[in-house]
């Protein structure tokens, strides 16, 4: 028997008290008749019964505009959920009896379900989220069945092939491990969203759903200091120690080969308390660099130090994010394959500089991509997902700002194609969101973020009307219900120029159409972290010389100075050596 979350407080032990219920129900009826088929009624019948019907009242909610996050995650569970159903429906292949079985304790999970969730939302979570544990165990037995049996172990069926994205000779055995590490994670969400509502005031939040009031209006300035920085946030199933961010830094203190050095390790394990670290701009591939000593994640040594790094950070708790990078024109022969010319959208040589292994230089004269490339670097991309998946990142950043490739196709003066990547900005944004849906077949939407540089014109790039080109690509990245949108507000590590750019609109367009978090970046100070409503803020620079950055933020303690002189390349001198604060 598996053990259940701890019980916190009274909904808890009710919820408990149903699972056992349910549990003792199923065993006492189903488990002996059936065998291993009890495992699939008790499935059909309790978790994704209950849920189904939660699914439908939900898509109910889905056409409400105040998106709070949740109620998304909670579709999304729920869609999972009915394919759960449908998939052991499909391996039980139940006869007419127990097809109506099923029915009949669909029918009573879900009323019993829906009259909790109305008046009792918080209870309603915490079952799901006891129920769901209670189907890992059951899949766990059930796994062990089937690997003792290899009789039991018969073809997946079509349907969770398709949906788990499975290989077309898939087994029993394969679609069990899946499902049953799904369950493992929706356990978590639905125990969160029960948390979140105990943090919400219930009453006054369920009441907002039912009356269709509006959000208030998004406001980054307000009056009344934001003192909520310093607290939990959750995106999706994360949970972030506080909403401040670790912005990525390159320091250019890799290897040659672009892997991961144990200094870097130490680096980032210092700055855990930061709410999530993203980690530096990473090759997708040796084409994608552009700078020496950057870090890649493409090779397997690469990805085995990035393991080191990420075990480093969760062992702490905290949160890791890996910048998907590509540079496209910025980059010098010298570290391209065959030391051949760095491509682009367009032959367009940047008035930029890079470094190689003899100091700054000139970039080199990009080639354009054929056609025929650029389904392939968007492959590289889902590739270099699997392997940030693999070295255990929560999350992948797509770098899309400050001039590199992504934003060589989205802005006009550096992407002058005429196919179906170039012209229009929905012809520019192509490129970004097939990477974005290839991105999506390894990590799911909310653990995907994607940094834009709006007016920032780093790396030589401009654009005829970037807010209308960077309105319609926050659009695009909101219905695919990104995780985040993280805006560098500005000129890269400098002005902030405000007045010219509507960076709020970029933040509400995303939020509006499905993204959940916003994500503000540049020049940012703990006056001004703490008055935006903006939901993150990523700190740069100031995470250099100040690991515990956010400490010293919230209990107001002078920050130290960075030398500039050791910001990228060198050893541990300006980089793992900085000190945490001390009263002396
Ligand atoms: C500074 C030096 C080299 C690269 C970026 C990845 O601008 C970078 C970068 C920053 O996003």
């Amino acid at each position: 028997m598996i053990e259940h979350r701890k019980p916190e407080n009274s909904s808890d032990y009710i919820a408990i008290l149903i699972t056992k219920f349910l549990r003792f129900f199923a065993d006492t009826f189903f488990s002996k008749r059936y065998g291993h088929r009890a495992v699939v009624l008790e499935t059909v019948a309790a978790v994704p019964g209950m849920v189904a019907g939660m699914w439908i009242h939900l898509k109910c909610l889905r056409n409400m505009q105040h998106d709070r996050g949740w109620i998304k995650i909670l579709l999304d569970e729920a869609e999972n959920e009915r394919m759960h159903l449908m998939t052991f429906i499909e391996i039980a292949k139940p006869n007419w009896f127990e097809r109506f079985l099923i029915l009949i304790a669909q029918a009573v999970f879900w009323h019993f379900y829906f009259i909790i969730y109305i008046f009792f939302p918080r209870t309603a979570h915490r079952i799901v989220g006891y129920f769901e544990e209670e189907a890992v165990a059951s899949y766990t037995s059930y796994l062990e069945q089937v690997e003792n049996n290899p009789d039991l172990n018969v073809d997946a069926p079509q349907i969770a092939i398709d949906y788990w994205k499975l290989k077309s000779d898939a087994k029993l055995i394969d679609v069990i491990k899946v499902v049953r590490d799904d369950e493992k994670g929706h356990a978590l969400v639905n125990h969160n969203l029960a948390d979140i509502l105990d943090e919400d005031n219930k009453k006054k939040y369920v009441k907002q759903i039912e009356l269709k009031k509006e959000e208030p209006e998004f406001n980054p300035t307000p009056e009344q200091p934001n003192t909520s920085r310093y607290q939990q946030f959750h995106l999706g199933d994360l949970i972030f120690f506080n909403r401040i961010v670790m912005a990525p830094l390159t320091r250019n203190r890799a290897t040659i080969k672009g892997v991961p050095t144990p200094m870097m390790t130490s680096y980032y394990d210092q700055r855990a308390s930061a709410g999530l670290v993203i980690a530096e701009a990473t090759q997708i591939s040796q084409q994608g660099q552009g700078y020496f000593c950057t870090p890649g994640i493409y090779s397997e040594a690469q990805t085995e130090g990035w393991k080191e790094v990420v075990d480093a950070l969760h062992s702490r708790g905290g949160k890791i994010c890996l910048q998907l990078w590509h540079v496209g024109r910025i980059s010098h022969s010298e570290l391209q394959p065959n030391q051949g010319q760095p491509v682009a959208p367009s032959a367009i040589r940047a008035k930029a500089q890079v470094s190689i292994s003899s100091g700054l230089i000139d970039v080199s004269e990009p080639r354009s991509l054929m056609a025929y490339e650029i389904p392939l670097i968007v492959e590289e991309y889902r590739q270099a997902a699997v392997n940030a998946k693999k070295a255990g990142f929560d999350m992948v950043e797509i770098h899309a700002a400050n001039g590199y490739l992504i934003d060589q196709f989205l802005r006009d003066s550096t992407n002058v194609r005429a196919d179906d990547y170039g012209g229009s900005i929905q012809s520019r944004t192509r490129f970004l969101l097939e990477i974005v849906d290839a991105v999506s077949t390894i990590y799911p939407p909310n653990r995907i973020g994607c940094r834009i540089g709006s007016s920032s014109e780093f790396n030589d790039i401009r654009d005829s009307d970037p807010q209308t080109l960077f309105n319609y690509v926050a659009e695009q990245l909101g219905k695919k219900s990104l995780g985040y949108i993280h805006v560098i507000e500005g000129q890269t590590g400098g002005e902030r120029n405000n007045e010219i750019f509507d960076y709020n609109k970029i933040y509400q367009t995303f939020k509006m159409h499905g993204g959940i978090a916003s994500m503000a970046n540049n020049g940012y100070d703990k006056h001004l972290a703490e008055t935006t409503s903006v939901d993150l803020v990523a700190f740069g620079v100031p995470f250099i010389a100040n690991p515990d950055l956010v400490y010293r933020l919230e209990h107001d303690l002078p920050l130290a100075d960075a030398d500039k002189a050791t910001f990228y390349g060198g050893a541990e001198k300006g980089y793992s050596d900085y000190a945490f604060y001390t009263k002396d």
